[in-house]
């Protein structure tokens, strides 16, 4: 048995267990307990899965004295065989932050004030009722996140679509995912992943475009790690302008211009189709549009790439031969991709090189276009985010009626007369006085959203009505008219599903503070008084439990591609999460899709008949039918069209924005981890060496960055980021206490630079190309930025200290390889 004691932030990723092709990944146990807690004090343990990434870890949650005191990873999850990434492993504390919202509150004389449940949600449902008298279904919106549970968005997509019949709802997962779902409904007809995570056992390829797995899904990073240290390791290709630590294990590291991948993807395409590295009877059997593909890459020349991407060209030479004479492909894609102005574009000539390739529904060849929060795919498979539950076809009239007879109302409730309101265009309509109402839950647009200062004076407005279901006052709090107070993971029971469409169960471990309440009790209040009624006049809302809702919205799934129908509470307990489909014909789930060459992208079953990539254009069901009659495969491709913000003489920097290991999003959690805190504790800005020796700048420098839409203060890291790039994490938000603000600087969320525009097809903002200027505020005192070197911000001068956790973050683990526990 090989039992450690580790700093999980000097060292995120932890103890190596390696192994080879085709072998099961090892188990190791990662365990957190708070300090002097020891294991033998723990009363219980609550089954549960991580809830600060996509990636689905299962985890079981330590309780004493009804206080949560830490985790352990769980050893029979196929997802993480009990390791655990250091968010979840520090991440816990949040939850009994002593500044945790315990009561609503609501606005008076221009304050927020506190109040009882009753009025709050009697201010709720009345504003509600008298917008819908006034104005109708179409002055109300939802804007909801991708961090509740399948329960919650069912229940708010039923709300919204069946109850009050607004087409205004979607979630920060257009932010995020949108892309995701938008490039696997092109290619495959329907949302969901083909692949899984246990492709990355048998894959001799895995391809990362604009994807910083190390530091966004670290223990799926483990698992490369294990099989990079075992035998026949595979070949790993890196696309992000950025020496990440995925970058610095790659066989090729590609580092574009940003927001040049479409470019760089046609020229890969073509490489393939150039060598003949297609697999011919695969896409003649399965396959539409193989030959307009070849015209659209024709003149994508390797050389012609090499000079649009500032790439070399062996580089890109290289990658597609890896590509090309791979056995075992995984790809798996995120934001470097999807938040950017032609991000469904790219991401679907990733599933084409899977398509020509015919590397599909077999043990490690697998696409992951990938989620990022814990519950975003269930967010677009309940309909939450606009579309209709379980992946139905909003432009489909039969679709529409199946929900209705399952919601028992009439077809003409549901809007389906045009493409539901992305919650950009959404934003646009609370700007110009259309939508009144606006109902945010768990998800912190002041600091999230694009151009702040537009955000903030968006929902500081008189005339509408916000209201904000949270478990802390954010920055978007703050501006809410009434405030609601949200339980959170472990103090409610519910399910959700990662990115390899794996669900579990998470189990209610403690009670929430104060008189905050779940989610889904708060919906459920809602609807009951404002009286949503079925056509028959019973109760639209037919369930008062999380079990009740989770068996209804398994009978909606039926027949649909996310069947659920065979998984219950029950069967979640006890042993691993299960990938769906899950039904009577497979029980046990199903581990990849697409096997056999077989699609859901029949005309009558589709989820979507598609959009040009390059206009955003919806396709019409009569040209779908022309064009995929048979329910095949498709394969589609748009020109590159460079960035819309290009560098000038006054903006002569690209700015990106991103992530960082030890801080998730805009730290309503993390920052409340004093080892996830420490760790990465202020705003910094990357740049390149060549760049900081050009402008005699050195690390600790503090620079001012501006775009035309503001600017943020922040030191400087000297670090791997290719030069004329300026990286910033966008985590921080508004300074918690005056005493941080330093002296000199005005802002530092990133997204007061960033431009309120999105890909055409996805409607996916674009985080990940602005104009920027940089300009040295005040020289260091030889003090460094406070950027953690572990990551993709490691600095290029060495005399740094190296990033290491404060005395209590030291974690258990146990590789003992049978999962014996401590
Ligand atoms: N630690 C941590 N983990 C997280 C989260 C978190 O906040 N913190 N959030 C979760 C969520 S919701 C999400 S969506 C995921 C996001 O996970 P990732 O997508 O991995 O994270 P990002 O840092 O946003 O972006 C990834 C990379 O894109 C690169 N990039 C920027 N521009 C371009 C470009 O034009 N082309 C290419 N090829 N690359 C580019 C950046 O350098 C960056 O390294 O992470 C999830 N996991
Ligand atoms: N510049 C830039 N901007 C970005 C990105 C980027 O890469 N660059 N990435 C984008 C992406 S991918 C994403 S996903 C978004 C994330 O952006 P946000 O969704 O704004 O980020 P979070 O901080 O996760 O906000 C979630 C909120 O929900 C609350 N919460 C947590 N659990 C619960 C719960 O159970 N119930 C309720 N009611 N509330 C809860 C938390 O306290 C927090 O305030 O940011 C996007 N913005
Ligand atoms: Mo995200």
């Amino acid at each position: 048995m090989v039992v450690r004691r580790v700093d999980r932030v000097a060292e995120p990723w932890g103890s190596r267990t390696p192994y080879g092709p085709g072998e099961d990944w090892p188990v190791r146990v990662d365990t957190h307990l708070a300090d002097g807690i020891a294991p033998e004090d723990v009363d219980r343990w609550v089954q549960s899965a991580s809830i600060l990434h996509s990636n689905g870890d299962g985890i079981d949650i330590a309780v004493k004295d009804d206080r949560i005191v830490g985790v352990r990873g769980r050893a029979v999850d196929r997802v993480n065989r009990g390791r655990l990434d250091p968010k979840d492993l520090y991440g816990w504390q949040a939850n009994g932050s002593p500044d945790r919202l315990t009561r609503p509150l609501v606005r008076r004389d221009g304050r927020l004030v506190e109040t009882d449940w009753d009025t709050a949600m009697g201010a709720v449902a009345g504003r509600t009722r008298e917008l819908l008298e006034e104005r109708g279904p179409s002055s109300i919106g939802f804007y909801t996140t991708g961090q509740l549970f399948i329960e919650e968005y069912y229940t708010l997509g039923l709300i919204a679509h069946g109850g009050i019949g607004t087409n205004h709802v979607d979630g920060n997962t257009r932010l995020c995912t949108a892309t995701a779902a938008a490039a696997l409904k092109e290619s495959f007809g329907c949302d969901g992943q083909p692949g899984s995570y246990a492709d990355l056992d048998h894959a001799d390829t895995i391809c990362l475009y604009g994807h910083n797995m190390a530091e966004t899904q670290t223990v799926l990073w483990t698992r490369v790690l294990d099989r990079l240290a075992g035998p026949n390791p595979p070949r790993i290709v890196c696309v992000d302008p950025r020496r990440t630590p995925v970058a610095r294990h790659a066989t090729v590291h590609l580092a574009p211009r940003p927001g040049t991948n479409v470019m760089l993807m046609n020229a890969l395409l073509r490489e393939l189709l150039v060598n003949d590295w297609v697999d011919h009877a695969y896409v003649d059997a399965h396959a539409v549009g193989f030959p307009e593909l070849r015209k659209m890459v024709d003149d994508c020349t390797i050389e012609r790439a090499a000079e649009v991407c500032d790439v070399p060209a062996g580089d890109l030479r290289e990658a597609a031969r890896l590509i090309g004479t791979a056995e075992r492909l995984v790809s798996s894609v995120l934001q470097g991709f999807y938040q950017s102005h032609q991000a469904t574009a790219a991401a679907v000539q990733v599933n084409n090189v899977h398509i020509v390739r015919g590397m599909l529904g077999r043990p490690g060849c697998g696409v992951l276009q990938m989620n990022g929060q814990p519950t975003a795919e269930n967010t677009r498979e309940c309909g939450a985010d606009g579309d209709l539950p379980a992946f139905r076809n909003w432009s489909n009239d039969a679709h529409v009626e199946d929900l209705a007879r399952i919601w028992n109302i009439d077809p003409m409730r549901i809007p389906h007369y045009t493409a539901p309101t992305h919650a950009m265009q959404m934003m646009r309509y609370v700007e110009d006085g259309s939508i009144r109402f606006l109902y945010v839950t768990a998800t912190n647009p002041v600091v999230s959203m694009p151009e702040l200062r537009r955000m903030r004076s968006i929902l500081s407005q008189d005339r509408l009505f916000l209201v904000v279901q949270d478990l802390f006052l954010t920055e978007t709090a703050r501006l809410a008219d009434v405030v609601l107070p949200a339980a959170t993971w472990g103090e409610k029971t519910g399910t959700f599903t990662n990115a390899d469409r794996t669900v579990h169960l998470s189990e209610r471990a403690v009670d929430p503070p104060g008189q905050a309440r779940s989610d889904l009790d708060i919906l459920l209040d809602y609807a009951s008084r404002l009286d949503l009624r079925d056509k028959d006049g019973a109760p639209l809302v037919k369930w008062s439990t999380p079990e009740e809702a989770f068996e209804a919205w398994k009978e909606c799934s039926r027949g649909r591609p996310c069947n659920y129908t065979g998984i219950t509470y029950d069967r979640l307990r006890g042993g691993s999460g299960i990938q769906w489909p899950c039904t009577d014909e497979h029980p046990d789930g199903t581990e990849r899709l697409y096997a056999g060459g077989r699609f859901w992208s029949r005309p009558d079953y589709c989820e979507s008949y598609g959009r040009d990539l390059v206009t955003g254009a919806p396709v019409s069901p009569v040209e779908y039918r022309a064009l995929n009659p048979d329910g095949k495969a498709v394969i589609k491709a748009g020109e590159y069209l460079p960035p819309h913000e290009l560098p000038t003489e006054e903006h002569p920097f690209q700015l990106i924005t991103g992530r960082t290991l030890y801080h998730f999003h805009t730290r309503t959690k993390t920052g409340r981890a004093p080892e996830l805190r420490a760790a990465a504790p202020e705003v910094w800005v990357e740049a390149s060496a060549a760049d900081a020796e050009r402008h005699g700048w050195s690390e600790g420098d503090l620079l001012r960055i501006t775009t035309p839409r503001g600017e943020v203060t922040a030191r400087l890291r000297v670090s791997g980021i290719r030069r004329g790039v300026l990286f910033l994490p966008f985590h921080y938000g508004y300074w918690d206490t005056e005493a941080e603000h330093e002296p000199g600087t005005v802002g530092r969320a990133a997204n007061e630079l960033t431009p309120t525009d999105w890909d055409p097809a996805s409607k996916q903002p674009i985080f990940k190309t602005a104009a920027a200027a940089a300009t040295r505020v005040r020289a260091t005192d030889g003090t460094p930025s406070s950027a953690p070197t572990t990551t993709g911000s490691r600095p290029v001068d060495a005399g740094v200290p190296a990033t290491r956790g404060i005395a209590t973050a030291l974690v258990h683990e146990d590789s003992g390889g049978t999962g014996a526990r401590l």
